[in-house]
């Protein structure tokens, strides 16, 4: 096995129990009126794939339920069979994407009824799910509705076939400044895509250059109307991310200025020419005013002017502007610490909060700086009532290892989705902000940057198509566990067994963990090789523009963020977070050097000081990783081999560079302070 069906290998079913269960709902029943739908068949395409791969023949597809048991497909009230099994006041608590399973006691079906057609194809994914998870089918009664209303993934794609942050291959949407032809590979990155719950997808990178900024136009939009099609029988809509100075660089015009008429016009002609290519496009995705790419700013514009100008040439068709809030001076100075680049993305949005239109979305980064193993929760999730947001996640493992390393994120999302913001008081959790339910949004969701490329296994480190599966989830339903979603990726990918699904489990349990403790001690970040992002580099940045700094010198280490004496970035939060994370007494250890900057003999809640705990979790992570290396190994008999080998290679050389890293910082840090280790240990 190379890994390539992922999660939906749907493997044939070994206990003969099981299968007796299963065996009898061999069968389709799907009424013909509804057979003509791009999603239903779609929808029965991979309810046949499945029950053939798992039961070992293909079922017959009936258009009544003459035979029964069966698997029972329809929209309510257009069905008579959907209608029997499932009652009224059950089917009108199902929302447009959401669906109903119910094992009728009348006839023994496995009835699946939706709203709509996508609904369908969402509990066909969950009907396959129970199956190759080996769950019992007997009296089922299930009833989901996505929890989040945008659940969506950014490929960083760009058209030479290169993928920004991509470690896994090239793109598999684009070979040679064209999109590619190969639409099969499309097609099965769709179904892995819509199983997982996702809805929304941008097709290119969001620094767009030069050819990326011509897929608007004529040129490239029949070929991005093909991409479309397919996502479209997956239920995914399709965005694109432009070029806010396209006016100038393929318009012909003198400007981008959003005030300015014609600039106006020349988008709203755009809009109508990819609304005529693809009628249910979603709409763009912008990165403005950011790491050197062009933005309102240039015109003494602000962000809402900017935005609203596009929001206002797609409004007639529905379509929204998804506005990214990753916004901060990459030219700044180190000396001058007030503009600090965590704070940045909430100086410059919080005063706009209001003024955006209605179709317009802002995309936060869950942390204020950038992705790294460890940083607070962005202060602008929330911070801005009357204004649609988003939360950004980094799928692709830019800062966490990319997908070299094996971290299971899913954590980590949780433990930002379960934060407590208190902007309406206790239990404003970002998960209630980022589902709208806190604000009352009209948009709201999940964005995150994907993590797959034409790496046969498509995530480069199999273990890391947890990652990919698991934010699917968390998005249909951000109350589910990580175990319980690791668990579900565990036993599609390899089976069921129960003590192989445990030593998987644990090892992805323990990976985040492992990765901060030989990378980023007490929030410390981005000390990283420059530019690409791998490996330690520990002043790589330290007297760069860029602003991302730990100010360690000979007697301590970390940020002020403080009001009292640093940036002021605290100020940020409200409340008791303000509270928690100004003084040196509450903040938690895990976050101390993102927020204080102290010496290295303060001692931590833990009971350990500073210069120790960096010594110890360097020495105890890069053990710890040595040991996943050493638990994989032990599973060898007990799965395909292929599968087995791709990811011991990887956790070797986790091990080798784990020590790397621990080295590095160590060293460093022990000849800025020349404080020894208690423990005596090498430190080079
Ligand atoms: C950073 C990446 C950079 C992206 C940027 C972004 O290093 O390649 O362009 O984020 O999100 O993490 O725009």
């Amino acid at each position: 096995g190379d890994g390539y069906q992922a999660w939906l290998g749907y493997r044939r079913i070994p206990s003969s129990d099981l299968r007796e269960q299963y065996l009898p709902y061999n069968r389709i029943m799907i009424e013909e009126h509804a057979e003509r739908d791009v999603i239903i068949q779609a929808a029965i395409a991979e309810l046949i794939r499945g029950l053939e791969g798992m039961l070992g023949q293909a079922p017959a597809v009936l258009s009544s339920c003459e035979q029964s048991p069966c698997v029972a497909l329809g929209i309510f009230g257009s069905s008579a069979v959907i209608d029997g099994a499932i009652q009224e006041g059950t089917s009108s608590k199902v929302c447009e994407e959401g669906y109903v399973i119910r094992t009728d006691n009348l006839t023994g079906c496995i009835v699946i009824g939706a709203v709509s057609s996508v609904g369908i194809l969402y509990g066909v994914f969950h009907l396959l799910r129970l199956l190759s998870t080996g769950a019992d089918v007997d009296g089922l009664d299930i009833l989901e509705n996505p929890v989040n209303q945008l659940r969506m993934v950014n490929q960083w794609d760009n058209i030479d076939g290169s993928i920004e942050r991509g470690y896994a291959g090239k793109s598999i949407f684009y070979a040679d400044n064209k999109i590619t032809s190969d639409l099969e590979r499309i097609r099965d990155y769709a179904r892995l895509l819509a199983s997982s719950g996702i809805n929304a997808i941008s097709m290119n990178n969001v620094n767009v250059h030069k050819y990326e900024t011509m897929l608007i136009t004529p040129e490239y939009l029949p070929d991005v109307a093909r991409v479309a099609d397919i996502f479209r029988a997956y239920g995914i809509k399709l965005f694109l991310s432009v070029n806010y100075a396209s006016p100038l660089e393929i318009g012909g015009l003198t400007t981008a200025d959003p005030l300015e008429p014609t600039v106006r016009e020349w988008w709203r002609n755009v809009a109508s020419d990819v609304y005529a290519a693809i009628p249910d496009f979603g709409g763009f995705l912008v990165k403005a005013d950011s790491e050197n790419r062009p933005g309102p700013f240039t015109y003494g514009r602000n962000h809402a002017e900017g935005a609203n100008m596009l929001a206002e040439a797609l409004e007639p068709y529905s379509g929204i502007v998804i506005w990214r809030c990753f916004v901060y001076n990459c030219k700044q100075d180190w000396r001058d610490r007030k503009t600090d680049r965590a704070r940045a993305a909430y100086d410059h949005f919080k005063p706009l909060d209001g003024q955006f239109k209605e179709n317009v979305i802002l995309q936060v980064k869950n942390g204020p700086i950038d992705f790294q193993v460890r940083e607070p929760v962005s202060p602008l999730i929330g911070a801005m009532p009357a204004t649609n947001q988003v939360i950004e996640f980094q799928i692709t493992q830019e800062y966490t290892g990319q997908q070299r390393h094996v971290c299971y994120l899913v954590p980590q999302w949780k433990e930002v989705l379960d934060f407590d913001t208190h902007i309406k008081g206790e239990g404003s959790t970002v998960k209630r902000i980022v589902d709208g339910s806190l604000h009352g949004s009209r948009y709201s969701g999940f964005a995150a940057v994907s993590n797959i490329g034409d790496d046969a296994n498509w995530t480069g480190h199999l273990l890391a198509q947890a990652n990919l599966y698991g934010y699917g989830r968390l998005a249909w339903n951000p109350e589910l566990s990580s175990e319980q979603i690791a668990e579900e990726w565990i036993r599609m990918s390899f089976g069921g067994e129960s003590d192989l699904v445990d030593a998987i489990l644990r090892l992805l349990m323990d990976s985040w963990g492992i990765y901060e403790a030989y990378t980023a001690p007490l929030g410390v970040g981005f000390m990283v090789s420059p530019n690409h992002h791998y490996g330690p580099d520990v002043e790589g940045y330290e007297y760069s523009m860029w602003g991302t700094y730990h100010f360690a010198d000979w007697q301590g280490v970390g940020v002020d963020r403080t009001q009292a004496t640093g940036t002021g970035y605290t100020t940020q939060y409200t409340g008791a977070n303000f509270d928690v994370y100004e003084s040196l007494d509450t903040c938690p250890d895990n976050l101390l050097l993102f927020f204080h900057h102290v010496p290295y003999t303060h001692v931590l809640h833990s009971g350990k000081t500073v210069i120790q705990h960096i010594y110890d979790t360097h020495f105890e992570g890069a053990e710890r990783a040595a040991e996943l290396r050493d638990r994989w190994a032990k599973l060898a008999d007990r799965m395909d081999e292929g599968l087995h080998q791709q990811v011991a290679d990887r956790l070797a050389e986790q091990a080798e560079h784990a020590k790397e890293w621990r080295d590095r910082i160590n060293t460093y840090f022990y000849r800025r302070c020349g404080i020894a280790d208690e423990q005596g240990r090498e430190i080079y």
